[in-house]
């Protein structure tokens, strides 16, 4: 059993100095964990499905730096490859061999993907993929769900998850009226609300986006014939679906959600997982969509360090560990472990819970549910997840410092991680 009282004198440290010099003292809000209280630790290193602080705690990660550790961190044949990468030059502007070859295994690996384009985060991605949706239709309004988080884009900021909601921000100052007026939202799960918003801005609506399993709200999975309701729905008003995978992407399936669910969208979201945990995003589609993007067509866009030679390496790379034979077997069956333990755990320990997984992304909430979408979520009990975040904390067990993320695993977490993991929640749901 891991040590109770972690010392984090050092983190407390770095911590009070950052907060002098960057704003909350972190370089992205929910990394201050405002809504599970407690100060955040300090990373030293990581390596595999570890976390080492600078005051030397370890610690077992489920955030996996949100997403692109799906290796586990610091892969050796990831270091391997960069370092040799690295002789050859940090950032060319420029075409490169590496480019074409990630390109090739995303348009081989993604169902809805014939061309792509590389930026440097999801943000960007969701940015780049909103105007090119709307140049295509040649209009302006687009659906999103509430919760759903799509990067920090003006548009994007209505009712988003992730660090808005685990801020209960309304939204963001700072945001001009005009940029969220076409943004329409309906709750996630809910056809119904999807074709109202279509036949009441008939012909304007140029796409509906989405988390296709919700990972910034919570975990939240799509009901059975949500996703190919969308579908059809857009089919029948003209409008484009577009899959944010930034975070589903090459984790749900090494074809993302829609290879899991068999539901091909017109555009698609990348991030995370294929920059191998450099900077990295994409999106891509359809041919004749992706052909309107500058220089091949009108819709401009445009990245200093995009196709970056160290972000594709560490891509490349991360997708062929992926490539191997029952990779996503093993993700499956740790991660349902995990899951399902920790249900278990908290029903025999008495705290209504629901919750779950798909592949190697999991989540739970403190209420029985069950939760359908943002509404069914902001009902749980998010001060009893404070109290279970910081008890495994302390027990050496890194969760994602928010009720509203999702947790994940890679093949770097051993059988005894999950059986370790397991023991340290049934300490703490016992105590909580
Ligand atoms: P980035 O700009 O953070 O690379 O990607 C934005 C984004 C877009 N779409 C989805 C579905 C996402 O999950 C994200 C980013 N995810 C959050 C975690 N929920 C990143 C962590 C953070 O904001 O610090």
């Amino acid at each position: 059993m891991l040590n109770t009282t972690i010392k984090t004198t050092k983190s407390q440290e770095v911590f009070a100095a950052a907060q002098n010099l960057m704003p909350g003292g972190v370089s992205s809000p929910v990394r201050a964990f405002k809504s599970v209280g407690g100060q955040p630790i300090v990373f030293d290193r990581v390596k595999g499905a570890y976390i080492w602080d600078v005051d030397g705690n370890q610690y077992i990660d489920y955030v996996g730096t949100w997403g692109p550790a799906i290796c586990g961190h610091a892969h050796p044949e990831v270091i391997a490859a960069l370092h040799e990468a690295l002789e050859k030059g940090t950032s060319f502007g420029a075409p490169s061999v590496l480019e074409n070859v990630l390109a090739e295994m995303v348009i081989d690996a993604v169902p809805s993907i014939e061309m792509v384009r590389f930026v440097n985060s999801g943000t960007e991605a969701c940015m780049g993929v909103l105007r090119l949706m709307r140049a295509f239709t040649n209009r302006e309004k687009i659906i999103k769900f509430e919760g759903c988080y799509h990067g920090h884009a003006d548009a994007f900021l209505v009712k988003a998850g992730s660090g808005v909601a685990t801020l209960g921000l309304p939204d963001s100052p700072g945001v001009p009226k005009l940029a969220t007026s076409t943004t329409l939202t309906a709750p996630f799960n809910d056809l119904e609300a999807v074709k109202a918003l279509f036949e009441e801005n008939r012909d304007e609506i140029a796409g509906v986006i989405l988390e296709p399993v919700v990972g910034n709200a919570g975990f939240i999975a799509p009901d059975a014939g949500f996703l190919e309701g969308l579908r059809e729905l857009t089919h029948e008003y003209g409008a484009l679906l577009v899959f944010d995978e930034v975070m589903t992407g090459f984790r749900i399936a090494y074809g993302g959600a829609q290879e899991k669910f068999g539901v091909t969208p017109d555009l698609t979201t990348l991030g995370k997982v294929i920059g191998g945990g450099l900077p990295v995003g994409a999106y891509g589609g359809r041919r004749d969509i992706m052909s309107m993007v500058a220089p091949a067509g009108p819709v401009y866009q445009a990245g200093t360090l995009s196709g970056n030679p160290l972000a594709m390496t560490a891509g490349i790379k991360t997708l062929e560990l992926l490539q191997k034979p029952g990779t996503y077997e093993y993700l499956e069956r740790i991660t349902k472990k995990l899951a399902d333990g920790l249900l278990q755990i908290a029903k025999e320990t008495g705290h209504p819970v629901c919750g779950g997984q798909i592949s190697a992304m999991f989540g739970l909430f403190f209420t029985s549910g069950p939760v359908h979408n943002y509404e069914d979520a902001k009902k749980s009990d998010t001060a009893k997840f404070g109290r279970f975040h910081r008890g495994i904390l302390e027990r050496g067990v890194y969760l994602a410092p928010s009720q509203f993320e999702a947790g994940f695993t890679s093949f770097a977490h051993t059988e005894e991680d999950i059986e370790q993991t397991l023991a340290v929640a049934r300490d703490v749901m016992s105590s909580i």
